[in-house]
């Protein structure tokens, strides 16, 4: 690992506490490599409000400021037991309980009069291949919610879509694991050690930098 800074940047986003938890394990994740270099570009940590079009604008600003060349947005997902990159972003906000503002959008568009989805333009067939070498659980998840996550998600694909980007910017989003802590507070529920899921997201980064081409590996589900 090296830390001294360089010019490409990558900006990872994660999300404040939410539902009543005290932590959430994607700033966690997010900000423990914020300053750090992987593959030559210089990871830069931004953590996002649960709160519709609040957090679209944080994320547009800090996409001014940071100008990436490749943007991972990271959200939990409680209940899932992997390291889980999306595949598409849909355009439909409807919440299943108010974001922090006490909003609680049903059935309205992210952007209005945008594309009905976009595909995540991260390698991530390459990025759960690589992981599951390292013996880090992970598979491509099909959907991304219709909450804060995919509304984040749907409007850095449509940034990028619109070339509002870097030349070559990619982007996408995973859903992360809940922390062991967390999972103790709530039994049955699966959970990936801090370390482990730091250490995903960093071969996440390097995968995503380096691979040009993913990989055609089936990740189709039946339901
Ligand atoms: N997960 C929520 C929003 C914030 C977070 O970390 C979601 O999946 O939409």
């Amino acid at each position: 690992m090296t830390t001294q800074p360089t010019s490409l940047r990558v900006l990872v986003t994660g999300f404040e506490p939410f539902e009543q938890d005290p932590v959430n394990p994607s700033w966690e994740v997010a900000r423990a490599l914020h300053g750090e270099v992987i593959a030559g570009a210089t990871v830069h940590a931004e953590q996002l409000p649960c709160v519709f079009g609040a957090a679209i604008a944080q994320l547009h600003q800090s996409l001014e400021q940071v100008r990436p060349v490749l943007i991972i947005c990271l959200g939990m997902a409680g209940g899932r037991v992997d390291f889980t990159p999306e595949r598409v972003a849909i355009n439909v906000d409807d919440a299943r309980i108010p974001d922090h503002a006490d909003y609680q959008p049903v059935d309205v568009p992210v952007v209005p009069g945008a594309p009905a989805a976009y595909f995540s333009t991260l390698p991530i067939k390459a990025v759960v291949h690589q992981l599951r070498e390292k013996g880090i659980p992970s598979s491509v998840s099909n959907t991304a919610g219709t909450f804060v996550c995919n509304h984040v998600f749907f409007a850095l694909m449509h940034w990028l879509a619109q070339g509002r980007g870097e030349a070559g910017a990619r982007g996408g989003f995973i859903h992360v694991p809940a922390l062991p802590e967390q999972a103790a507070r709530r039994p049955g529920m699966a959970s990936m050690a801090l370390a482990t899921q730091v250490a995903a997201l960093r071969e996440t980064i390097r995968t995503s930098l380096t691979v040009a081409q993913d990989l055609k590996e089936t990740a189709g589900q039946l339901h």
